[in-house]
């Protein structure tokens, strides 16, 4: 049973941690910035120095192929991947580990000569925790990339995708033109940690994705009055921050108890103008996330919250906008490619269970495009997006020999 070479993978992830490390441990390395661009060209070399084609697509999509130099509808490609921009303060797993033991997989069954009828590659995508626009990188290579949309793209902190991107050497006007062509992807599988505790509180090494939740944010801008903090009365104030927070109490308590029960919501960016401790806040915004792996739940509960921001400013005599900032649609994973992954567990005796993903991932793009499937591996104390994430060597390693054997049962 050929297998991967743990040592060689661990290295490279440790390596690739370099790129933006935090002194306490973690990484930050949004896409387009300096760590990301030295990480882009140091994958860049890992990929040709294990004999691999690579290239880079107009969205900035690193690609490394054996068989393959492009997408071509005549020859499909299995494609596998995952993602190496990081959020704020993140681990050194969350795509990573899918990247480099795709990198891996590749470069073991080009090693060993190991015979595959459809060209094999491995991706990683830009910009998957969408600090400029969620997915951004793997949207438009499946061609649900809104040209219109790019001028517009911006960080929470205003810093224009156009801008970072024209840094990092790219013309994110050309981004579109990195759509792959219609059947050029025969299959793609995605090995992940699953960022949460269920794989490790049921002690099942394996999880076997059956499918995405979708995400959608808004941008919530409640309008009060400035005022000064010491001489206007309690009652004649109009405060724009004590409304933001009414809000996200009320909505996180609506989400929990009308939602589907498996409906999650977050209030992670809140920004109070102008800001300063003796103004009563005139302006606050903040960017309310649900997600949940129902489509209709999803639209439900974003009707119901913006409903109940215009409540909570009316009974508060402030105005309130709400501005729908992003929709991922939940997105069902390929029966055929988790009966290959069942299959490759069954063949190396590892246990498995099925799941949804509570994350979004770069898989739920392709799943529109072609056959799509994600494999997890435990999240030691389903730890992620904070510096202490990690998971077992020895299940990073499972999780590697399941990719492998499922990527050859893919392309035979
Ligand atoms: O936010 C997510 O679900 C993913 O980690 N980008
Ligand atoms: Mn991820
Ligand atoms: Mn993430």
């Amino acid at each position: 049973m050929v297998t991967v070479s743990l040592e060689r993978l661990r290295s490279r992830i440790e390596t690739l941690a370099r790129f933006g490390a935090l002194p306490g441990g973690g990484v930050t390395r949004p896409c387009w910035s300096p760590p990301h661009e030295e990480a882009r060209a140091w994958l860049l070399g890992e990929l040709r120095g294990a004999g691999l084609e690579a290239w880079v697509d107009p969205a900035g999509n690193v690609f490394g192929g054996t068989g393959a130099r492009g997408f071509r509808p005549d020859a499909p490609v299995v494609l596998t991947g995952s993602h190496i921009d990081t959020v704020p303060e993140g681990g050194i797993l969350d795509g990573a580990l899918g990247v480099l033991a795709g990198l891996e997989a590749l470069q073991t069954i080009r090693e060993r000569g190991i015979p595959h009828r459809r060209p094999l590659a491995v991706a990683a995508w830009s910009d998957e925790e969408g600090r400029y626009g969620s997915l951004f990188g793997s949207r438009a290579f499946c061609g649900t990339l809104d040209p219109a949309l790019i001028p517009r793209l911006a960080a929470a902190d205003g810093e224009r995708l156009v801008d970072a991107m024209a840094r990092a050497g790219f013309d994110a006007a050309r981004a579109p033109e990195a759509r792959a062509p219609a059947g050029a992807v025969a299959a793609y599988l995605e090995l992940h940690i699953e960022q949460g505790p269920r794989l490790e509180e049921a002690g099942i090494p394996i999880g076997v994705v059956e499918t995405i939740v979708g995400v959608r944010r808004a941008r919530v801008v409640f309008h009060g009055q400035a005022d000064h903090a010491g001489t206007t009365p309690m009652e004649r104030r109009r405060d724009a921050f004590l409304a933001a927070a009414d809000f996200a109490l009320r909505a996180r308590e609506h989400v929990v108890t009308r939602g589907s029960g498996v409906s999650v919501a977050n209030v992670g960016a809140v920004h109070v103008h102008p800001g300063v401790s003796n103004i009563v806040p005139g302006r606050a915004e903040l960017v309310h996330e649900m997600r949940d792996p129902d489509a209709g739940v999803l639209e439900r509960l974003a009707a119901e919250c913006a409903a109940l921001a215009r409540d909570v400013a009316r009974a508060r005599r402030i105005t309130v906008e709400v501005q729908p900032m992003s929709a991922t649609a939940p997105a069902p994973c390929s029966p055929r490619v988790q009966a290959r992954i069942e299959e490759a567990c069954a063949t190396l005796g590892v246990k498995w269970q099925r799941l949804y993903s509570a994350a979004g991932h770069d898989a739920q793009n392709l799943a529109a495009v072609t056959d799509a499937g994600m494999v997890f591996i435990p999240s030691r104390g389903g730890r992620s997006h904070r510096v202490d994430e990690m998971s077992d060597w020895d299940a990073i390693e499972r999780g590697a020999g399941v990719l492998l054997q499922t990527l050859l049962a893919l392309a035979r």
